[in-house]
């Protein structure tokens, strides 16, 4: 048995088949994370969602999983270089889509914690758990159509316990979901989504600064970095290598560390 996580597919279905047959992959046998973004910018994204849900993998929501749900469910449109068009006119789009409401922001064992974006440094790994929990069940309650009108929005841009009702929520899904660089005191940059070589003045990526326990965090997400987490304060495993920008599709084999890649067949497509 081995576990592999994959990082985001972002509608590169063909990659995906792809890695999986280089892999070996045996359902039944082997276990499948896939950490987020499956859909959208490729051209695959019906098939990634089908995929993923008929292999039973254990998923964790990206902001473009979110961007779906929003559009689909909670009022949004669609932007210009969004390809999600092939899910929303499917006939078992529904399904796909209740499938994908359920999915949790972050997956555990042990010390380790899959999670899209990343969490705060101050965050214990049971912290991400509970407060990924009160995400699931806004997004499985009765108000989900509400929520997903409202969870989008840069504030607020700092995490506090005392944080309440949507502005708790979109708190928690900004951090998990679409964080890349942050202050000494977590306050959140989303402006900056390019390299290291875009770090804001007084910001830092988040993984450069420690944290008081041993876990190691897998995350995607980051499509500049090339799987590449340079001056890393922690145990982290940058797992998006940017195969919907012509990049490649990468799997971490959890048990022995090892990284198996395949090439983009999309060259040329910029983010
Ligand atoms: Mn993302």
């Amino acid at each position: 048995m081995s576990t592999y996580v994959i990082g985001d597919l972002h509608g590169c279905h063909a990659e995906f088949v792809a890695l999986l047959e280089k892999l070996a992959f045996t359902p039944g046998r082997d276990r499948l994370w896939l950490v987020g973004d499956l859909v959208n910018r490729g051209p695959g994204s019906l098939a990634c969602l089908r995929e993923a849900q008929a292999l039973d993998a254990r998923c964790v929501l990206g902001n473009h999983d979110f961007h779906l749900l929003v559009v689909a469910r909670g009022g949004g449109k669609l932007r210009k270089n969004d390809t999600l068009d092939d899910i929303l006119a499917a006939p078992d789009c529904e399904t796909l889509l209740d499938w994908l409401q359920q999915q949790p922001l972050t997956v555990r064992e042990d010390a380790t914690l899959m999670v899209h974006a990343g969490i705060l440094p101050s965050w214990s790994l049971a912290k991400a758990q509970a407060l990924d929990s009160e995400v699931q069940a806004a997004l499985q309650g009765e108000q989900a159509g509400a929520f997903l009108r409202d969870l989008f929005g840069d504030q607020p841009d700092r995490w506090r316990d005392d944080l309440e009702g949507v502005a708790r929520l979109r708190c928690i899904v900004n951090v998990m979901a679409r964080m890349r660089f942050i202050a000494a005191n977590e306050r959140l940059d989303f402006a900056a989504k390019r390299g290291l070589d875009s770090t804001p003045e007084g910001f830092a990526p988040w993984f450069q600064y420690p944290r008081d326990d041993r876990a190691r965090l897998l995350f995607g997400h980051w499509a500049a970095l090339s799987g590449k987490t340079p001056q890393a304060a922690i145990d982290v495993r940058a797992l998006d290598t940017g195969c919907a920008w012509g990049g490649a599709l990468t799997a971490l084999t959890l048990e022995t560390g090892a990284l198996t890649s395949v090439p983009s067949q999309n060259a040329g497509r910029t983010p």
